[in-house]
């Protein structure tokens, strides 16, 4: 881990050759060195999940091996080990996104429950009949169902922020959407079905304009750009540790503390309270508050280990290297006869969707992994984001920083292959 810290910090900054960080990492992901039906792996699916470095794989290894307890219960050695690799690891999210203080992180089981925390806390405070809560049409399902479920309980108007045809959102239309009665604006930064990089910080500055608090989901940005949770004043902003080369099994919330101390809490039972009895419960103090039960805690020692891996290449790094390999997929798969993009957005990480003339998308990812290549094709749970494009389905091509113009390469020859086979 140090000596790839020390081989490739800022690689990008000194190279224009998409692939160059890839090469340097790859050995630090033991996964993708295998033959998938008799052909090298490529594993495109970022978006879906990443592939773990070593250095998370070992920290959680070693964690168990040595330090491995429960957390803010016991008085003995190991628990007052096992509890400070976990608020450890709090502290590291809080410098990571750069928010004001540890107390704002609330470690969560992955972006979904993120969400659907701030829905039934915030949102069961905050929404009420008559009241409108504001989406985007490009939204994931778990940005969009737990406050649909909210607004119905409410007798609340759930509102949609449309697209156009490039897959950007309609600013314009967000403005006239956020009104007197708008009670939050949930809004994708990256999306996952389109690849669409949203202009977040004009987004949450429109909102705030006309005092509307904003939650972000983070999930698809998360492993991709730098965060700065403060600077962009986001009320809310969820991801999830396993998009990001950390473990699976926990996520992250990060609220502003006026917002969560406000809040009621999300699930109740041990290592939330301050006291209980048959009569009354007190609550515990920002985090446990929204922390019931005993946690993820050597996937937080994972999560950990996946930032200080992130950060040593550096998330500019990253971002620049990702864009440069993003651009070339475009300009492949564009370049196929009979292949359109779905998504088209001026500005993108992360992901590429796209559709194939006559053939399904699910074909597509079929004969792709017969060539070793691995896509996701479905709906990527973004269902109206597929209505607004009128296809079923998209064939989506996601990155992670160890994939290369090779696997890019290697993607679109499959992709004629699939156009021979299928046609
Ligand atoms: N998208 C994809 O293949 P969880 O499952 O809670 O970690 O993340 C949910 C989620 C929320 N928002 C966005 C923008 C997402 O992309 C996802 C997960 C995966 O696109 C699995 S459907």
């Amino acid at each position: 881990m140090m000596a790839t810290a020390l081989r490739i910090e800022n690689p990008a900054g000194t190279s224009h050759h998409p692939g160059f960080l890839a090469d340097t990492v790859a050995e630090d992901f033991p996964i993708l060195h295998q033959r998938v039906h008799g052909r090298p792996l490529v594993y495109l699916d970022n978006a879906a999940t990443t592939q773990k470095p070593r250095a998370v794989v070992e920290a959680m290894s070693r964690f168990y091996a040595t330090d491995y307890a429960n957390v803010h219960r016991g008085v003995y050695t190991l628990g007052a080990r096992a509890t400070g690799r976990f608020e450890g690891a709090r502290a590291r999210v809080q410098r990571f996104i750069h928010a004001p203080s540890p107390e704002e992180i609330i470690f969560v089981r992955g972006t979904t429950e993120g969400i659907n925390l701030v829905a039934s806390t915030f949102g069961e405070q905050h929404v009420q009949a008559g009241d409108d809560v504001l989406v985007t049409e490009m939204e994931h399902h778990s940005n969009i169902v737990p406050w649909q479920v909210l607004c119905q309980r409410k007798g609340a108007r759930l509102r949609v922020v449309p697209i156009d045809d490039r897959g950007e959102l309609d600013l314009e239309a967000l403005a006239g959407l956020l009104g007197p009665r708008t009670r939050i604006l949930a809004v994708a930064h990256v999306s996952n079905a389109l690849g669409t990089l949203n202009p977040i910080n004009e987004i949450v500055a429109m909102a705030h304009a006309r005092g509307v608090p904003v939650l972000v989901d983070g999930a698809q940005a998360a492993p991709h750009l730098p965060l700065d949770v403060a600077a962009l004043d986001a009320d809310f902003y969820v991801f999830s540790s396993h998009k990001m080369y950390g473990p699976d099994g926990i996520g992250v919330l990060y609220g502003k503390r006026k917002l969560l101390e406000a809040m009621p809490p999300y699930q109740t039972g041990g290592d939330m309270i301050r006291s209980v009895s048959f009569e009354r419960t007190t609550y515990d103090d920002l985090p446990h508050k929204f922390e019931a039960g005993t946690p993820a805690i050597a996937a937080a020692v994972g999560l950990h280990a996946a930032i200080d891996y992130l950060e040593a290449i550096g998330m500019a790094a990253i971002a620049r290297e990702e864009e440069a390999l993003l651009a070339h997929a475009v300009a492949r798969l564009e370049a196929i006869p009979g292949v359109r993009l779905v998504g088209k957005a001026a500005h993108r990480a992360g992901a590429v969707s796209f559709v194939l003339e006559g053939v399904h998308p699910h074909d597509i990812a079929t004969i792709l992994d017969s060539r070793g290549v691995a896509i996701r094709a479905g709906h990527h749970c973004a269902q109206p984001v597929m209505d607004r494009f009128g296809v079923p389905a998209t064939a989506r091509v996601s990155v992670g920083m160890y994939n290369t113009r090779r696997d890019i390469d290697t993607l679109v020859e499959a992709v004629y292959e699939t156009k021979e086979v299928m046609g």
